[in-house]
């Protein structure tokens, strides 16, 4: 069996995605995601350019050589662009394995390992009764666990914790450059345990809470956040503080019992090493499209089950539905599932990308049918093309730029 096409398909049904598709000589195609939320171009032109021509007439079957010919073969390693492109390139040869094997990914990945995968949705307003209506919305559709983010008084909507009505918060905003809103450390401090409060006196104590700092506090104030949540019992705090600098996790550590996820921005396993290694952190949140692919990200897991790091796979919209398939596949057959992000995506996504996975009352269940269970829609999708959109920055009252 032989590649014959590597063909990349760029559409913008709400959000823009990138989608690989591999062709082979016996008419099997493969799907893989590879978009870089702001960046969707960089990774089109990446494959296009320098990868699409080394695939074609190689044998599809050997998923493991060609992640590492990719990856050792570019001399620059790692890197989102990088390795969203190898992503692509993996997730769409182990969609091939399954439909040639006649199975659905997970049954390659050793098999059921649970039920259900259990998710977490984004209840998100300005004020706080308005994320208590929110919550109250996820609650009814059977949701156990919820993401709770409200907006900081006295600043404009701030993405990721706030909402401005009639107009989705994240993951991008549509326009030439990004949105620039106001950020104060302070008072975000302040309202945060005010919101938890609310929502564990009106939800009682069995949901789970989530929290999503965005990378915007220092360790100490990162610290303080888990103390002050520490009565509402969260679930997790995501991205307390910025990772480059890992120890900033020991210290945080040292200083809160909260549990910490973190990962959603790095792309290699040697972006976790240290933090799952040392024990930093309880949930790991790399992906599959912007780490490595499904045969990256299973080291990735595996190297945390060692250290009791369970896994907290980012999925946001940004992520398309050949993304989310494909965490599904993996978060049902690992030993150390934790959670998984859900963001229903746009009905025109869901049309452009036909997908049998299934949600039910606050779980998700991967497809049975074989590979992973998502199809494009060349010609839906060709109506919707490329917008540029950016995510916000945010500034310090003084103008001063701050961590998104
Ligand atoms: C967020 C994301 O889902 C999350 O946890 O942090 O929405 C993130 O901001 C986007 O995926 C960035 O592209
Ligand atoms: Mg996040």
């Amino acid at each position: 069996m032989r590649i014959t096409e590597a063909a990349v398909i760029v559409t913008c049904p709400g959000r823009n995605f990138v989608t690989l598709r591999l062709t082979t000589d016996e008419g099997v195609t493969g799907l893989g995601d590879a978009t870089l939320n702001g960046r969707e171009l960089a990774v089109a032109a990446y494959l296009t350019d320098h990868v699409a021509p080394l695939l074609v007439g190689r044998d599809p079957h050997r998923i493991a050589d060609i992640w590492q010919y990719l990856y050792k073969g570019a001399y620059w390693r790692r890197g989102p662009v990088t390795m969203s492109a190898i992503a692509a390139v993996d997730v769409a040869l182990w969609d091939i394995k399954g439909k040639v094997a006649g199975l659905p990914v997970y049954q390659l990945l050793g098999g059921r390992a649970r039920e259900r995968v259990l998710v977490y949705g984004h209840a998100s307003a300005e004020t706080i009764p308005g994320v208590l209506d929110r919550v109250q919305h996820f609650v009814d559709a059977g949701y156990r666990a919820v993401r709770v983010q409200c907006g900081v008084p006295g600043l404009p909507a701030t993405y990721g914790v706030g909402q401005v009505v009639g107009r989705s918060y994240e993951p991008a905003e549509a326009g030439a450059a990004p949105v620039e809103a106001t950020w104060s450390t302070e008072r975000y401090l302040d309202v945060v345990p005010r919101l938890f409060a609310a929502v564990r006196e009106r939800f009682g104590p069995d949901l789970h809470l989530l929290h999503d700092v965005h990378h915007r506090l220092t360790p100490m104030e990162a610290a303080r956040l888990g103390e002050s949540l520490r009565p509402y019992r969260p679930f997790w705090i995501e991205d307390p503080t910025p990772a480059e600098n890992q120890r900033a996790f020991e210290l945080l550590r040292a200083h809160t019992c909260a549990p910490i996820a973190v990962g959603e921005v790095f792309n290699s396993i040697w972006d976790c090493q240290d933090l799952i290694t040392q024990q930093w952190i309880d949930y790991i949140r790399a992906t599959v499209v912007h780490a490595g692919g499904i045969t990256h990200l299973r080291r990735i897991l595996d190297l945390a089950d060692l250290y009791q790091v369970r896994s907290g796979c980012h999925g946001a919209t940004d992520l398309s539905p050949v993304s989310m398939a494909a965490a599904l596949h993996l978060d049902v057959s690992i030993p150390n599932f934790g959670i998984q992000e859900y963001m229903p995506h746009t009905a025109e996504t869901d049309a452009v990308f036909p997908h049998s996975w299934r949600f039910e009352r606050g779980d998700l269940y991967p497809s049975e049918e074989p590979g992973l269970g998502v199809s494009l829609d060349e010609e839906a999708a060709a109506a919707f093309p490329y917008r540029p959109a950016y995510l916000p920055v945010n500034r310090l009252e003084d103008g001063t730029l701050h961590s998104w």
